[in-house]
Formats: C-alpha cells, structure tokens, sequence
C-alpha cells in the first residue's frame, strides 16, 4: 500500500541557509550554523530538512542562479562540512533534502560562459538561443516572472537567450538529451553524498514549445506561461529522471509546480505514474491576487480559500496525488500577517494556522520562522530590500503609473523578503543570528519573538508545532482519512472531517478576531459517538466538548478524534 511511504508520515523543515545561522560573523548564514541548530529543529519532531541552495552562485537570486552545481560557496562553508551535516542529520535519524534548479542556470555557470562565445559551441545547445524577430527586438512576447522581456539579447553572437527568472538565469535547454545526461548526473553526485531527497524548483516549466509562439493572452495572462507551464514533454523528461535516478536511489521528491494544474499534479505525484513523491502547487496563496495578478492587492477571499484547499484535497486523493502542505516558504509573504492577525492574536493565530493545515492530507512543511510565530516585516523604506524580484517591480510599477509611495505599498505587502529575515535566536545581540552586520535586517521584535523564548515555554508556537507533528506519526486517520468539508461557507469558519472506517478527525478553525458559533450538519450530529469526541489540540484556554454548536473564540482552533 503505497501509503506506507515513510515521508507520508513526516513532517520538513525548509532552511532558507542566508538567513538561518551564521557562524562566521559574515553576515549571511552557514552549513556550520545549520548544524548547531539540528537539535532545536529535532525538537520539533521533524525528520526532513530541506537545504536551500547552498551551491556556488553570484547570488543574484540568492543561490536559485547556481554557477556549479556540485560545489558548496564559500560563503556556505565547504564540501567537508556538507558531509558532516548529512552525517549529524543521519546520527539524528533525520534526512536532508537538497534544492535543485535545474530549469536554469546561472550566466556565470561555465557553460553558458562557453556558450555565448560561438553560435557552434558545444555548450551552445545547453541553452535557448533564437534570432531576433522580425523588428529586431526579442523573438516573441514571453515576460519574465520578475518583470521585463524574457529575453537578453547577445551582443557577441546576435541572439537572444531565454531567461524566464532574472536576466542572470538563462533557462537550460531540456530538448538536448546531453543536458538531460548533465542533470542525471548533478543527481547522482549528491544521492552518493547520502541526501535522501530532492526540492525540485519550477521543474514544470522546463518543457517549452520549441516554436516559442507569442502568446496572444487568450488562456493565461499573455507572458508566455501557457507555452512552457506542464509542457509538452515534461512528464517524459521526469520519468526519466525517477527511472534513473529517484527510484535507485529511493529518494523522496518534491516538485516545486509553477501555475500548474490539478490533472497535472496527480500525473506528477501519483506513484503509479513513477514521477515524483508530491508536488507543491500555489493555488491557495493566490486568493489575495486580483484577477491572479501578484502585484495589486485586494484582501484575501476566504471563500476562494477554503474552496481551493478542498478541491486540491479531494481531487488529490481521489486522483491518488499527493501534497506538500504549507502555507509559508522564501517566496511568499507570512502566511501569520497574510491570513489572521499578527499582533493582538498573534499566538493564537499562529497556531490556528498550524492545526488548520496539519490536519490535510499530504506531508507538511514549516518554513524556518513559521514555527515561532514571525509575520511579516515593519518596513522603512526601499533601501531595505534585497530581493531582485522586489526591486524589479518597484520600477516597473512606478513605470505603469504607481507613484513611488503606492509601489513602495505594494512591495512591502508582496515582497519576498517578508519571509527572508534572519532567524531570532534569542535576546542577544542581532538576536544570536550573527556577530557580523546581517545581510537584511533583523526584525526588531526579536526581544520578544525569537526561538530561545519559545522552546522554553510549554504553550508556545514551537511546541504547538511539535505536538501537531507528533500526532501525524501516530494518527493513521491524519494520514489516509477521507476529506470531507463540513462549513458550507461559514464567513469566518473553516471546518472539515478525515475519515476511516476506525476513526474521525474534526478540525474546525475560527480565521476571524470574532467570537463566532458553529453548528455542525445536522448528519454528522446525534450519533453516541460524537459526544465520546477526544480534544487532541487547542489553541485557547477553553476545551470546549464537540457538539451541535461549537463556541469559538478570536481565531481558535480544534482538532477532535472519533473512534
Ligand atoms: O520560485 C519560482 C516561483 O514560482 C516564484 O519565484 C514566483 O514565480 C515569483 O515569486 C514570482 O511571483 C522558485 C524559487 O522558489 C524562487 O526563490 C526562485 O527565485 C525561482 O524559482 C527561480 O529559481
């Protein structure tokens, strides 16, 4: 029964490693850092850590423009200290998983460097070159996902390359089978390093339409995504990649699926399609995007929320996918300041949050942070930032007409950087993250928010965390129960059932700073057993009994089992 899957059972923690722990008085964080923080992060109950790029990069994008791929940066640390980690993780009966980013590589990698220099290079074919069109501008209209043309034109060689990220990212060309053998390769190195997973990043653009047609904005929203997102090769290209390496291996996967769909995502992550573990999909962080659309704001639509989660859950397990919960990463704004109330209810919130997810199906993810309650940034002005995706749009919304206040509005509320301030160890100095001048600013809360505080009390966020991840071990409902959603449309409440033969789990959650009631659907109710309902979390003092109508306080959160 593929649902044995050990990672089925686990929980991840993402280490974002700039900004985790620096041991060097850098400024930026380290491998030594990460391994001086394993027990906390083993406290927590985890057994997955997922380790973001740590590979030799410019750092135009923070690693995701990797320049070798099977080399540390030195600003990480060494090669001898990423087989120390493997090796403490394992002494830990944890496991690393390790980002990929292969869609693209850096234009300081060597063989774009060897590319550029001569339409008839060997490396040339490793990238995506095409003439001018006929106006001498970029080959067709394709944006790239951080603004401008997706395009860079080659003064050198009198082409244009494709860069669907920064214009640093050139985008490998996957039609070339050496390309594919590269990649194979990359995968084995650091399986034989004893990883026991990969991160795929933005693995479902890396099939595009080899015409590269313009894109008239009749499906998507005309930048091009409807000719490369889940194209037309991709399924071929990853079977080859799990035959060769995942499956050898026995390596747990993730893909990171950029504006993806359903249908897809259970062809990527159904075992019986031999592709990858479970996929991550964004649907349900877009409900604050008007009209899709990341850089205007609108507040989010709970409605849309609730729907989108319910639909991804029941067409998941009926299409026998699996998902990688989460609700924070490195992308994305905290979910704590997006969703709830980050400063009157914060605690509350915060773990209304935690038990709202880790009662889905799929395999959780905490993103560093996320598990201490951290929202969103207090920012003072655009000298701040780091993100390239953040300064870009800063322009480029003050080119279509935003005054520098209103763009500067939208960056704070969207920017990437929300989520990418360093870690708040404890009260000290820089808050125990370094000795040096941090890269990005400390959140200046850290007195009062920061890990040293959370661990040592008993009812806090962390220990939140630790007993939802706890519960996932030992709860075989949490793992294989039928979703079924109970609110029809509540205004502030979310509710929803897992079911098995054996037991019932009811998680119902309050996403407002109201008191509210919620009455249960009449068919649920009046059966013996639902008064023997067990409270196995709480986020309030109360502990209330399940029943017709349930009191919930500002933001609480339930989780009863039935059995
Ligand atoms: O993210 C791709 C991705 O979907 C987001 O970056 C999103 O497209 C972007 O924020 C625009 O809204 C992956 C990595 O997680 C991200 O950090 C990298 O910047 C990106 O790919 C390129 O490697």
């Amino acid at each position: 029964n593929p649902l044995q899957d050990w990672w089925r059972t686990s929980t991840v923690y993402q280490v974002y490693p700039k900004s985790f722990n620096d041991t060097t008085g850098r400024g930026t964080g380290d491998i030594r850092g990460l391994m001086e923080k394993l027990d906390y992060i083993k406290g927590l109950g985890i057994n997955i850590v997922w380790l973001q790029p740590v590979y030799v990069s410019p750092q135009n994008d923070n690693g995701y423009d990797v320049a070798e791929y099977c080399s540390i940066d030195p600003a990480f640390g060494t090669m001898e200290d990423f087989d120390e980690l493997v090796a403490e993780l394992k002494k830990r009966n944890m496991h690393l998983m390790i980002d990929i980013v292969v869609n693209h590589s850096s234009t300081e990698h060597p063989w774009f460097k060897e590319a550029r220099t001569s339409r008839d290079n060997r490396y040339r074919d490793y990238y995506i070159w095409r003439d001018p069109g006929t106006d001498g501008g970029p080959p067709n209209n394709w944006k790239s996902k951080f603004g401008g043309p997706a395009w860079q034109y080659d003064e050198g060689t009198g082409q244009y390359y494709l860069t669907l990220f920064d214009k640093t990212q050139a985008d490998l060309n996957w039609e070339n089978e050496k390309v594919r053998e590269e990649v194979v390769d990359i995968l084995r190195f650091w399986a034989d390093k004893g990883v026991s997973g990969f991160r795929m990043d933005v693995i479902n653009l890396i099939s595009k339409d080899p015409d590269f047609p313009d894109d008239d904005g009749s499906v998507s929203p005309g930048d091009g995504r409807k000719f490369y997102t889940d194209g037309p090769r991709v399924h071929e290209y990853i079977k080859e990649l799990n035959e060769k390496v995942f499956k050898p291996y026995n390596l747990v996967t993730v893909g990171e699926m950029s504006s993806t769909t359903l249908e897809h995502c259970i062809r990527y992550s159904n075992p019986k399609e031999n592709e990858f573990s479970m996929t991550f999909n964004f649907h349900h962080l877009k409900v604050d995007y008007p009209n899709g659309q990341k850089w205007e704001l609108k507040p989010y639509d709970f409605e849309e929320l609730k729907k989108v989660l319910s639909d991804w859950q029941t067409g998941m397990q009926q299409g026998g996918g699996w998902n990688a919960l989460f609700w924070n990463n490195h992308d994305q704004p905290r979910a704590l300041t997006r969703f709830t109330d980050d400063k009157e209810y914060r605690t509350e919130s915060a773990k209304m949050l935690a038990t709202t997810l880790h009662g889905l199906q799929g395999t959780p993810y905490v993103y560093q942070g996320e598990e201490i309650g951290m929202p969103d940034p207090k920012w003072n002005d655009m000298s701040e930032f780091r993100d390239i995706e953040s300064l870009n749009m800063y322009e480029i919304l003050q080119q279509q007409g935003k005054t520098p206040e209103e763009a500067a509005h939208i960056v704070t509320v969207r920017s990437r950087d929300n989520s990418r301030l360093p870690m708040p160890w404890n009260d000290g100095h820089q808050a125990g993250f370094t000795t040096g001048t941090p890269w990005i600013k400390i959140d200046e809360r850290y007195p009062l928010i920061n890990a040293q505080a959370q661990v040592e009390d008993p009812h806090s966020i962390y220990h939140h965390y630790r007993q939802l991840i706890e519960l996932r071990k030992n709860l075989r409902v949490l793992t294989d129960g039928e979703y079924v959603r109970l609110d029809q449309g509540h205004p502030e409440v979310y509710a929803y059932a897992r079911r098995t033969q054996e037991q019932t789990l009811i998680v119902i959650s309050n996403f407002s700073s109201r008191s509210v009631s919620y009455e249960l659907p009449p068919n649920m109710w009046g059966k013996p057993d639902m008064a023997s309902a067990q409270l196995l979390i709480r986020n309030t003092t109360e502990q209330p009994e399940l029943a017709e109508v349930v009191k919930l306080q500002p933001y609480a959160s339930y989780m009863w089992l039935i059995e």
